[in-house]
């Protein structure tokens, strides 16, 4: 239907609803509910006629589950967010590098308390981080459901959380860099997760001074290697290649054509290094040391033959970590640069992997470069070398095409009708653009853009990073929403705005504002949900999630007791509807306590929680899962346990004693 037909449709559906409000209200005598017709309650509402359309589209009746599932960072949340499209609904808040206590995420299972330890930098715990790019799973380019991936910015880590449970699995920091950007990013086949770097520094946290940037400061790319079987990335089997010290941005892998190969942009090519408090006039800010030049490098790396170097043993180690050098990379040509415009900020490659697209954050335009272009230009051997020795390929041999599409230009994502969308930061719009051949006939130009409100960053299409999006529909992530929403105080939301671009040209139309009050979200990833398919319980009953395997220690029902040996005491106890077993704990102050737990029930929905007070224990116990706890009984006194879920009418008596005696 066009949306011309669906206008007439809406109007249609109004006016036989106010007729038969009409007919009902005769004779009824202000009958119960022929008042609120639907016409009635627009005009009430002061909806208009794309209002009522905005509201079709996106009104999700209860029981009907949603079409997508986005899957949004949560930024310095550290968490991922769970959407269901088009309605928008928050389903679930994915603890990942945060604690999250729903989950009991961070609150006493071991099991989650270890994801913590990864982080750790020296003695300094890290209780959160900053997700910046959620990265799906994929099989021959496209979302496969399995698995999702996601970079801590702040601290340089890589996650995965396991798409059967939605839970975190596994948290790995980076051996060489302090932080990251370029991640995570997923080779066509999930063989490899990419984490490229951001602000350099020397490598595996070192020490050197600013005055011995270009010397000892460096840039890297880490390529994690994923065991799909096992459900975890690898480190045995990674590696990492040096880069200069320019500040590497956002990458994006190659796929089809350009299958093997991996882009990234960077935007510090001049090497400043910020204001020097001991010389001002000699120095510059950041701000403008930064952009200070017209062009920074796009970083074109060939991950194939990297693997092989890799293997080859052709490494160092830093920080027991095997890394191609910078003069190995450049001797085996596995790295490339060529110009890219002012600040350059996303790289984004199309669905064929025959285009790389790049927005200049300071220059009007959207740079598209030519896979075929580059091998071509890498063939002929570039046209000299940047002051590292890497070879640099000449622009205009290179660019395929420059569309001009507005202010501040960012991101950039794809659907299925040959169109290209990009997120313009200072004109607070959506730019929809062309693709060219083999896209469109009539490709590289722009079709039309869209307001936003306000202050866009990413945007993200339905499958946008596959090699068959869907279209459909946009989502444009945006940090400011000012006159939006009521403003809870100075922090407000940020704003996730749903659009409509199933439609051709320059139409485009925005349907539902959903305001994100937990961080702020960068990037998201969106998948069709029938390609998901999660547990609606744990397999069997003594499920140990973080193994995804039946633990055969699990406390079952007729297992449950307290054993003491010297100063250990182990309690195994089980959850039912609406009690625990046992419902008293007894021990001394100073012993050591190791609380295993199990659900034994399997009915869908039945989770429980436990929650010991004064010890900061809190977890959840979905249908079937086992945890452990382990804690020092280091307070005397009377503790009770009780579980945190409402999980029946009797819930409240769901709870117990924890009593510690004191010392002598
Ligand atoms: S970044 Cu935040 S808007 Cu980390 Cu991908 Cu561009
Ligand atoms: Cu179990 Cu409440």
């Amino acid at each position: 239907m066009s949306r011309f037909q669906r206008s007439i449709f809406i109007v249609a559906v109004i006016s036989s609803l106010s007729i038969l409000s009409a007919a009902c209200s005769t004779g009824s005598n202000g009958g119960s509910s022929v008042s609120s017709g639907a016409l009635d309650i627009a005009i009430e509402r002061g909806l208009s006629d794309s209002d009522i359309n905005a509201a079709l589209m996106t009104y999700t009746p209860s029981g009907q589950i949603d079409e997508y599932i986005m899957f949004a960072s949560g930024g310095h949340g550290g968490q991922v967010f769970v959407i269901g499209m088009p309605s928008m609904r928050l389903l679930k808040t994915i603890g990942v590098f945060t604690p999250e206590p729903w989950q009991g995420y961070g609150y006493g299972d071991e099991s989650h308390d270890a994801l913590f330890e990864s982080g750790k930098v020296g003695d300094n715990e890290l209780t959160w981080g900053d997700t910046h790019h959620p990265a799906l799973s994929e099989t021959a380019g496209d979302y496969d459901g399995q698995f999702l991936f996601i970079n801590d910015k702040a601290n340089a880590r890589v996650a995965v959380i396991d798409l059967r449970d939605f839970e975190t699995k596994q948290t790995l920091k980076n051996p060489l860099a302090v932080n990251d950007h370029g991640g995570t990013f997923v080779t066509p086949d999930t063989e490899w997760v990419i984490e490229g770097g951001q602000y350099s520094a020397p490598l595996a946290w070192d020490y050197a001074p600013l005055d011995d940037f270009s010397t000892e400061y460096r840039g890297m790319i880490t390529f994690w290697k994923f065991d799909r079987s096992a459900g975890r990335i690898n480190e045995n089997a990674s590696f990492a290649i040096e880069l200069p010290p320019y500040w590497q941005d956002v990458c994006d892998s190659g796929k089809k054509v350009s299958q093997g190969w991996v882009f990234c942009n960077s935007i510090n090519v001049e090497m400043a290094t910020g204001m020097d408090p001991d010389d001002p006039e000699g120095s510059e800010p950041f701000e403008s040391g930064v952009s200070a030049g017209e062009n920074d490098y796009l970083h074109i790396i060939n991950l194939e033959k990297a693997v092989e170097v890799a293997a080859a043993g052709n490494t160092v180690e830093v920080n027991g970590f095997p890394m191609i050098t910078l003069d190995t990379a450049v001797e085996e040509d596995l790295l490339f640069f060529t110009p890219e415009p002012k600040s350059p900020h996303g790289v984004d490659i199309a669905p064929g992997g025959d285009y790389i697209v790049v927005s200049g954050k300071l220059d009007p335009h959207v740079t598209v470069y030519s896979f075929e272009k580059i091998q071509e230009a890498i063939a002929a051997g570039g046209i000299g070398t940047d002051d590292y020795g890497v070879k640099l390929l000449d622009f205009d041999q290179v660019v395929e095409a420059q569309v001009e599409v507005g202010l501040g230009p960012l991101h950039t994502q794809f659907d299925d009708q040959g169109y290209a969308y990009t997120s313009l930061f200072l004109d607070s719009d959506v730019a929809r653009w062309s693709l060219g051949d083999p896209y469109r006939e009539d490709g590289w130009k722009l079709e039309g853009t869209l307001d936003i409100h306000y202050n866009i960053g990413h945007l993200v299409t339905a499958e946008g990073d596959t090699v068959s999006p869907d279209g459909k529909y946009l989502v444009a992530l945006n940090k400011w929403s000012l006159d939006r929403f009521f403003h809870p105080g100075p922090l407000y939301p940020q704003n996730f705005q749903l659009v409509d671009i199933s439609q051709p040209g320059d139409q485009m139309q925005l349907l539902y504002d959903m305001p994100v009050g937990n961080g702020e979200p960068h990037y998201a990833q969106i998948i069709k949900a029938d390609k998901l398919s999660p547990y609606t319980v744990y397999p069997e009953v003594g499920w140990d999630p973080s193994t995804m395997a039946v633990d055969p220690d699990a406390p079952q029902i007729g297992t449950e007791g307290v054993i003491r040996d010297g100063d250990n005491v182990t309690v195994n106890m089980t959850l039912v509807r609406s009690h625990f077993t046992p419902e008293r704990v007894e021990v001394r102050q100073g012993d050591h306590v190791t609380w295993n737990l199990t659900n034994v029930e399997m009915s869908e929905d039945a989770t429980h929680g436990f929650a010991i007070a004064g010890y900061n224990i809190n977890l959840s116990l979905e249908p079937g899962e086992t945890a452990t706890v382990e804690f020092d009984a280091t307070e005397d006194g009377v503790f009770t346990y009780y579980c945190t879920e409402f999980c029946s009418a009797l819930h409240l008596e769901m709870a117990g004693y924890f009593l510690v005696e004191p010392e002598e």
